[in-house]
């Protein structure tokens, strides 16, 4: 677990700040089970490489295999729950006065714990969308070996409303996160390799306009020599235990 000063002085700082910014990642979701992308690749989609199947390409090249996995990974997230991490981050946006959520997930874990307006930077796994006309639609119901959805518009076949590795973020999503990650006191960087562009540029943006980075991972990314303070450990405790910090200043200062 992360040393208690660390945790005091960046509890401290969230106390003090007038809006506070998260990112989060994949380590957000681990410790309810959702394994993370670079981990997900366990059983019988060992001998796949995520990299390769979450592009375009894999669905012109095998939509078959693409829907396979993307369905198994709508089955896994909604057979999990939320965990501590994503408590603590619903309870810390109740607790400052301006706070925005950024997450690279697509699991929706962040609103089932309570989180509202998430900015979900790389998509989520219960839509459907058609690159070719740019609809989006509810997920159709399907099951691992059912055929892929075709759009009705166009009849090309339909991918997960995801954005996968060479789209662009969509330019809604990319807006309200740069004016989160550019207005706020406090950047949060919570379980996140911080090696996938556009989204790992965000602490960049946020230290341009004068915000304070912290990072809180279990391991050492690209983001930890330049981040204020780093939080070595777990989200779902290191979370929590900010939340409290945050809790405790406030009921003192009120
Ligand atoms: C773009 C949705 C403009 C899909 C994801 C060549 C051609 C085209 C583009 C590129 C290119 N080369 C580079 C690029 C840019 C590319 C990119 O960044 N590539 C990487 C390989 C460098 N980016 C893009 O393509 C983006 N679009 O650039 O458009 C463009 C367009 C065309 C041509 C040029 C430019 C779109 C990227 C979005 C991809 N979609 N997700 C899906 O989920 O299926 S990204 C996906 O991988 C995840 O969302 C996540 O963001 C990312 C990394 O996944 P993980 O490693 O699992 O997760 P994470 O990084 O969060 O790591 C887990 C962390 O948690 C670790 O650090 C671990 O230590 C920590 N941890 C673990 N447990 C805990 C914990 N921390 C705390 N507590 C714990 N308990
Ligand atoms: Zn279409």
């Amino acid at each position: 677990m992360a040393d208690s000063r660390t945790i005091e002085a960046v509890g401290d700082a969230l106390a003090k700040a007038k809006h506070v910014a998260v990112l989060t990642g994949a380590g957000v979701s681990a410790e309810s089970g959702v394994p993370t992308f670079r981990d997900a690749q366990t059983g019988l989609w060992a001998k796949y490489d995520p990299m390769q199947l979450a592009t375009p390409e894999a669905f012109q090249r095998d939509a078959q295999t693409a829907w396979d996995w993307y369905r198994w990974r709508r089955g896994l997230v909604t057979a999990v729950a939320p965990n501590a991490g994503h408590d603590a981050i619903a309870a810390l946006a109740g607790s400052v006065p301006r706070f925005s959520l950024v997450t690279q997930n697509v699991d929706g874990l962040h609103q089932r714990a309570g989180s509202v307006d998430v900015i979900e930077f790389h998509g989520n796994l219960f839509e459907d969308k058609c690159a070719g006309c740019e609809v989006r639609l509810p997920a159709a119901p399907g099951e691992q070996g059912d055929p892929p959805p075709r759009c009705d518009l166009c009849g090309e076949v339909m991918t997960p409303g995801v954005v996968l590795f060479g789209e662009e973020i969509p330019a809604s999503v990319l807006e309200q996160s740069q004016l989160a990650a550019t207005g706020c006191d406090v950047f949060l960087v919570v379980g996140t390799s911080s090696w996938v562009y556009p989204a790992a540029g965000l602490a960049d943006a946020a230290r341009g306009f004068g915000a304070t980075i912290v990072e809180v991972n279990t391991e050492q990314t690209p983001l930890s020599e330049t981040a204020d303070y780093v939080l070595r450990g777990p989200s779902g405790d290191i979370m929590p235990a900010l939340l409290g910090v945050v809790q405790r200043l406030a009921k003192v200062t009120a």
